[in-house]
């Protein structure tokens, strides 16, 4: 069974890693615009300053790649590949630049206007993340972000003014990046956690209030325009038991329901599942759900369900003893004989995503769209300027073999969108050398380079497998 004829290809970016421009036409410091640059040790522990010293330090978000003011030289270079669609992210901070004001500011919403009418120029279909890593500063340093209800009022404020300005021009929406984030440690700053020390009880509120802003959105988008396709957005990241030790399954099994599935269930499902209220008794975190929160949770469900996959892990029941670790990832899984890894770590799984398809459409049953995918590597510009990414090419190649093949298992897959479509700014790490891109842009990690743009191979490969809708994967 080959890929649907409205198979939406494409690419996705976030603006706080390319847009740059951080602080023109009235825009506000984001949550982002806080980080400095890291290494590749950095892992997900990047330096986050609360005063910013452009003087001192270098801040990558700052500039990114300047797409903000190149955007229409890359949605040229997306239309020349055949995209469908494009992923991008809208930055908060430009539409409203503290998050509690009264009414948005005009340059920002005239801004992705113009980014929309471009790509509508080129027949490429916006796919927009409302929220990704880019929270106000300002909600998060006066409000605790999301731990405060009053952010949830700012959130649907901002987004149902997206919804009302660009009813005509976008039709699919994610509420929230990388929403089960929020359940681990590092997800705090997401949800703008960071003045002080948050007990586990403060961090599970802050991510319930985030459900309920997502909620809140996907109700007043479908009453705007009922026509809109509004999805959640998850970092999947698959888990196998290390040995069949019933133990180690077991680990597995509850690892798995907390980081994979507790955000997913809520947000399809509408509910939390029992696992989640076990644990939340167990632990005694008490946390404020009144009724109305419930009904909001049900009446506030995804209309399709969006994920990242970049690797896969593993788990075993002595994890936290344990000293073969996998580099790069957040869950302190281990190592995967079979697989290879990055050069950052990551754990490269083809056949685990036609797994992982399998797996997601078996609980919820809804469209699926991978929305991130792809690999972070170091690229050589040969002489004659060329950049012969065959490392690329062949991950790609096998991820969408897998990809097909879950559709032929029966998985209703809507798109797919790689991650970094056009180098861009790690969120990890904030280097700029960890590639993904069909594009290259030339900076270096300090921010250097005249950020041109040029054509990889994987480019010219990529733009003949959209063209034979993913028939011909030939290099
Ligand atoms: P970078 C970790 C693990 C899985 C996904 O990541 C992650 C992260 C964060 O580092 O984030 C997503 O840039 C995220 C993107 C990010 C991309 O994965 O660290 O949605 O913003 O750039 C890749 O290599």
């Amino acid at each position: 069974m080959s890929f649907p004829k409205n198979f939406l290809w494409g690419g996705a970016t976030a603006a706080n890693q390319c847009e740059g421009a951080w602080n023109v036409a009235g825009k506000g410091d984001s949550i982002s615009d806080h980080n400095r640059a890291g290494d590749r040790t950095s892992g997900t522990h990047r330096a986050f300053d609360l005063v910013i010293d452009t003087e001192k330090y270098y801040y990558p978000s700052h500039t990114g790649i300047d797409s903000y003011h190149r955007y229409k030289e890359d949605i040229a270079l997306f239309a020349e590949m055949g995209f469908k669609v494009y992923r991008l992210s809208i930055a908060w901070t430009r539409i409203f630049p503290n998050g509690d004001e009264e009414s948005p500011n005009e340059a920002g919403l005239q801004y992705y206007d113009d980014l929309f009418d471009e790509l509508n120029k080129y027949g490429i279909e916006p796919l927009v993340t409302i929220s990704h890593f880019e929270l106000p500063f300002h909600l998060g340093k006066k409000y605790d972000g999301f731990l405060d209800k009053r952010t949830i009022g700012f959130y649907e404020k901002y987004a149902t003014t997206l919804f009302e300005r660009y009813k005509d021009k976008v039709k699919y929406w994610l509420t929230f990046n990388e929403i089960n984030f929020g359940t681990m440690e590092h997800g705090k700053k997401i949800n703008g956690l960071f003045n002080r020390e948050y007990t586990e009880t403060e961090q599970y509120q802050a991510l319930h209030n985030v459900f309920i802003a997502s909620a809140k959105a996907v109700i007043a988008g479908h009453k705007i325009n009922p026509d809109f396709k509004i999805g959640c957005m998850l970092a999947y990241i698959t888990m196998y038991p290390k040995t069949c030790r019933p133990e180690d399954v077991l680990k597995t099994q509850q690892v798995n329901e907390k980081f994979n599935f507790l955000c997913g269930d809520v947000q399809v499902k509408g509910a939390y599942p029992y696992f989640a209220k076990r644990y939340f008794e167990k632990n005694n975190i008490q946390l404020d759900i009144t009724a109305e929160d419930k009904a909001l949770l049900k009446a506030g469900t995804v209309d399709y369900y969006t994920f990242s996959y970049y690797m896969t892990t593993c788990i075993a029941d002595d994890l936290d003893k344990r000293e073969d670790k996998t580099g790069g990832n957040l869950f302190g899984g281990v190592a995967n004989e079979y697989l290879e890894t990055s050069d950052w770590g990551w754990q490269i799984d083809p056949v685990g995503l036609r797994y992982t398809l399998n797996q997601i459409y078996s609980r919820y049953e809804v469209p699926l769209m991978v929305v991130e995918n792809g690999l972070g590597a170091f690229d050589q510009v040969e002489a004659d300027g060329t950049i012969n990414d065959d490392y690329r090419i062949d991950y790609f190649k096998r991820h969408i073999v897998e990809m097909n093949n879950a559709i032929d298992d029966g998985v209703d897959l809507i798109g797919y969108t790689p991650w970094g479509c056009i180098d861009l700014i790690s969120a990890g790490t904030g280097e700029m050398s960890k590639r993904y891109g069909f594009i290259y842009v030339d900076r270096d990690d300090e921010g250097n380079g005249s950020l041109e743009r040029s054509r990889k191979k994987s480019f010219y490969w990529y733009k003949k497998v959209i063209e034979s809708n993913g028939e011909d994967l030939s290099v």
